[in-house]
Order: C-alpha cells, then structure tokens, then sequence
C-alpha cells in the first residue's frame, strides 16, 4: 500500500536582522518609565502558590537589571519580569510612581503608550496591560488596617472624618468602593476572579475598571505602541465615557494569569508620536 507522506515540512526559520532598533526611528517619544538606575518605581505581586516565581516573601519592589552593553540599542538599563508556578490568580507587575495625583503622567499631544518588551524561550507571550487614568484608580488600597483620615482634597461625603467605601480620595474622581475583604467587583479585576471569591457589580461612580488590552510579544526585541483608543474598559456600570484621560494618566500594570511561564524584558514605558519630520534620524 502507498502511504502518503506526512505533510509536516518543516518551515524555513524567518531571519533574525536584529535592527530592532530602527523600530523607534519614525517616533518621538515623552518618557514615563525608563528603568535607568535607582528604584524602579514598580512593584510586584503574586498568589501564594509554594515555589512560585516571582517569591513575595522576598520583597516586592521590581529590581533594574543592568545588562552588557551595548545592551538594547545602547541602553542597559531594564527590568525582567520572570513568573511561573503561580496556579491560583498568577502574578502582576504595576507602576507605583505614577499614583499620587502630584505625580500623573500627562500624555497630552501625544498618540499613545509605547515600550520595549521581549519574552524569549519556552515562555508564554501574550499578557494583559493595564492603565488607570485619574477617575479609575482606586487610591489607596485603604480599608485594611482602618480607615484613613480626611486629608486636604479628599471628600469625605457621609462625614464621618475618614476616607472610607462611598467617599473619594483626592486625585480620584470616583467613589472607593466596599473592600475587597467583603466583594470584589467582578467588573474591576479584569472580570475574572479567584475561585471561592464573593462578586458583585459595581455601582456606576465606582473606582475601579481599568483601561487596558492585550499585547502579544516575541523571542526578541522590539517596541510595542499601544494607541489611545486601543485601551478600553469592561463594559460594566463604572465605565467612563469618552476613553482614558491622555493628561492624567497614572498606574500602569502587567498581568499573567495562572499558569503562565514569562521571561518578560521591559524597558522604557513612554507616550509617542510620530515625528514631525517625517522619520528622519539626523
Ligand atoms: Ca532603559
Ligand atoms: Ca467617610
């Protein structure tokens, strides 16, 4: 009997030129992140799997990694997000520098948020980004430990001298919602949640829903933008109209779900444009 040939081929590898580079060239850039030296200005956060990666209990401060140079076309500065074995809500990484309402990245004339990123090996390459603007934010993460006391700028609506669920912090302008102790609103954590967890829906002026989407990268370099109106909301009573607010734009977070294997290469966040030369690199 004539067996046909298994239609398996195997498909030429494409070529690696590595002027990854040149990615940046059509662009200007305002930076909101570059990972140079210091404090990241990120923190991290993950499941209490046991022998998960990244281990809370080490701290969870995001450390930079300075690499050889010439590094990334010239820069060394950077930081890795490695994450595996977390198998109950995963792992995510998130921006604290940008929180306070004195601190906000205004990305105003600008098209969007832009960053390096590479996941090279046998690892996952699609993960959630999310971004808060000032009216989604939920700040801070209050309720546990008492209630904070009134501050200049906050409202505290049912006077009762703190800032609790109901009232609004100042720099936000949305209510903080019930703590997460008693229901976690199934709109705000990206609509899916911890099995076992008690959910409910949040009221229209609720802090919370944060703008996002999804990027998928690769073995390599390269720069990822994101325009503005690619970072949507959940649609749940507490989405705004209208999009994220490009002047105000504060956390920014990257999310792996449960069971997922990241080597995640990071490096500097930004808003960008396209030149106003038309892309020349004089
Ligand atoms: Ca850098
Ligand atoms: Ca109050």
């Amino acid at each position: 009997l004539a067996v046909s040939a298994a239609s398996c081929t195997t498909k030429p590898r494409a070529v690696v030129t590595g002027d990854y580079c040149a990615e940046a060239d059509a662009y200007e850039f305002r930076n909101i992140s570059d990972f140079g030296s210091g404090a990241s200005g990120w923190f991290l956060y993950a499941d209490n799997t046991p022998g998960g990666v990244p281990d809370t209990t080490m701290g969870s401060n995001v450390q930079i990694t300075q690499v050889d140079a010439p590094g990334r076309c010239g820069d060394t500065g950077m930081v890795e997000l490695k994450a595996y074995g977390h198998n109950f809500y995963g792992t995510g990484y998130g921006d604290y520098a940008h929180n306070p309402s004195s601190s906000r990245a205004d990305g105003t004339g600008y098209d969007g948020i832009s960053f390096w990123a590479k996941s090279p090996g046998n690892t996952d390459k699609t993960f959630q980004f999310t971004v808060d603007d000032g009216r989604t934010i939920k700040l801070p993460d209050s309720v546990d430990g008492g209630l904070p006391a009134v501050n200049p700028g906050d409202q505290d609506l049912d006077h009762d001298g703190f800032i609790g669920p109901g009232d609004i912090f100042s720099g936000t302008e949305c209510r903080v919602p019930p703590s997460t102790k008693l229901a976690s609103p199934a709109c705000y954590a990206g609509g899916a949640q911890p099995p076992g967890t008690t959910s409910r829906v949040p009221e229209p002026d609720e802090c919370g829903n944060q703008f996002h989407t999804w990027v998928t990268v690769t073995d390599e370099w390269h720069l990822y933008r994101i325009p503005w109106d690619q970072l949507v909301q959940w649609p749940c009573p507490n989405r705004l109209e209208g999009g994220i607010d490009h002047a105000d734009i504060a956390e920014m977070e990257i999310l792996f779900i449960q069971g997922s294997v990241f080597d995640l290469w990071l490096d500097n966040i930004a808003f960008y444009r396209s030149r106003q030369d038309g892309g020349s690199t004089d």
